[in-house]
């Protein structure tokens, strides 16, 4: 290792175990960020690299926001840490009720937490409380979907549907899930694919199986962001509301991707037109610059828990973390949301998006490329593997980009895009352009 050019000792590059991460790759060829400005990166050999992921779909406003950095030092000189069990500080209420203001009516009781993972592991507690609370304790199961990301704790990888996150962590909690909503004739669509709305009645056979009776919560994401982003089909989270009133399930929409402005809208649920009893969101809520995220219920969900006989002392749910409505994450949030508002971030979502779509599906002919879909500002390709290797080209396109001064994701068999939403039409169409070239370095 070269040690002038990451300014690591060996013990240091050694010591961090990276998650999400081919340790030994990176390791023997790394590749540093060394600080962020707008809507690029500068590494370590000084090069400026366009956030074609927005951080890790966190930093939609683009990096080193002014206005949110300022508030986290502000923050930091007055309170720095407060307990939130049993006490309370000014911002997490003033977040919580903000937050609200970004919901579809009536979902408006917000429970924080640290990151999308445990948002996921919230809300599936929260779900199975519900129903005992309500006297309806066999009311327990849970289900997902394939290819679902709900984050990387254990209810979270149980009700998920990306496989490679599961395998080897043995048993998790009892679980079932939808089939996914992917479709072959529905490859290139733009936006939302017409067909596969009849793929929510997959939810009637489970309840067939189990009975609603023993049957807690669904969780999707309203467009699947991690698997490579797969926007839901014309109808189907319609009909999945349907059947989850029909049958007293209820229904949580992971948001984590979705929320604050992606998909130009507040929420996926505004884009989508469909209201579940249960939101969670993180990253975007501050931009990324502190860990935070939330869990926002239906009232009459936070009602039900408060509509107890137990003493007013007494916990209604024992559950929440250290690091709940964090001081400097609260005040982020609160920075974060007030320039989703002032700048309006979700009309700049919805004038560019049109611009993304068009240059995105552009690279319908470039080699080895199975599909394209898009929403709001998430973009995905799907990529045909290499025989017996289905990981290795989306690594080695998003490799080659990396080379040519972009940063994409890349998971699966596919490439992911998650522009900043201040991307200007020219950053587009030179991102779109370098990833035809890498597409073509690696067919
Ligand atoms: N739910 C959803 C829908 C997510 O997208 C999580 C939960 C978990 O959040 P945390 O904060 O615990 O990571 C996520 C996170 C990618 C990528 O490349 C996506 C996520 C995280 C990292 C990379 O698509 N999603
Ligand atoms: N493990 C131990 C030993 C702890 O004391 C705590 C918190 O007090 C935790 C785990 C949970 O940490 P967090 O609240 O940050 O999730």
């Amino acid at each position: 290792m070269d040690e002038s050019k990451t300014g690591l000792t060996q013990a240091q590059l050694d010591a961090y175990w990276m998650p999400f991460t081919g340790n030994r790759q990176f390791k023997s060829d790394p590749r540093m960020i060394t600080s962020a400005d707008g809507c690029y990166y500068t590494d370590g050999d000084g090069r400026k690299i366009f956030d074609g992921l927005s951080g890790l779909w966190t930093c939609g406003f683009g990096h080193n926001i002014k206005a949110i950095n300022q508030a986290i030092a502000k923050q930091s000189e007055t309170l720095d840490f407060s307990p939130t069990f049993q006490f309370g500080h000014k911002g997490a209420f003033e977040l919580a009720e903000r937050i609200t203001q970004f919901m579809p009516a009536g979902i408006d009781r917000v429970f924080f937490c640290g990151s999308g993972s445990e948002a996921a592991d919230t809300a599936l507690k929260i779900a199975r409380g519900y129903w005992r609370a309500k006297g309806q304790a066999s009311k327990t199961r849970l289900i997902g979907r394939a290819k679902g990301y709900h984050g990387v704790n254990f209810g979270g990888i149980s009700v998920g549907g990306i496989g490679g996150n599961r395998a080897s962590f043995g048993e998790g909690i009892a679980s079932d899930h939808l089939r996914h909503t992917w479709l072959a004739e529905n490859a290139f669509t733009p936006g939302v694919p017409d067909k596969g709305a009849e793929r929510a009645d997959d939810l009637l056979d489970l309840i067939a199986l189990h009975d609603a009776s023993n049957i807690a919560a669904v969780i999707v994401e309203p467009l699947a962001g991690s698997a490579g982003v797969f926007p839901p089909p014309v109808g189907y989270l319609k009909r999945l509301r349907e059947i989850c009133d029909q049958h007293d399930i209820l229904l949580i929409f992971d948001e984590v991707i979705t929320a604050f402005g992606r998909m130009g809208a507040n929420t996926g649920s505004e884009a989508f037109g469909v209201t579940p009893d249960i939101i969670n969101v993180a990253k975007q809520l501050t931009n990324g610059a502190m860990p935070m995220g939330a869990v926002v219920v239906k009232r009459a969900i936070y009602d039900c828990f408060m509509d107890t006989k137990a003493p007013e002392y007494a916990l209604e749910v024992p559950h929440g973390y250290t690091y709940s409505a964090h001081p400097l994450a609260c005040a982020a949030g609160l920075a974060a949301l007030k320039i989703l508002e002032d700048e309006s971030m979700i009309e700049r979502v919805q004038a560019i998006a049109p611009v993304f779509e068009k240059s995105i599906h552009e690279l319908g002919n470039a080699p080895r490329v199975v599909d394209i879909r898009n929403y709001g500002l998430a973009g995905g390709l799907t990529l045909a593997p290499y025989e017996g290797e289905p990981l290795r080209r989306p690594f080695e396109v998003a490799m080659s980009m990396w080379k040519k001064g972009f940063y994409v994701r890349y998971g699966g068999d596919t490439i992911q895009l998650g522009l900043p939403f201040v991307v200007k039409q020219q950053e587009v169409t030179s991102l779109m352009s370098a990833l035809g070239d890498s597409l073509s370095e690696c067919a």
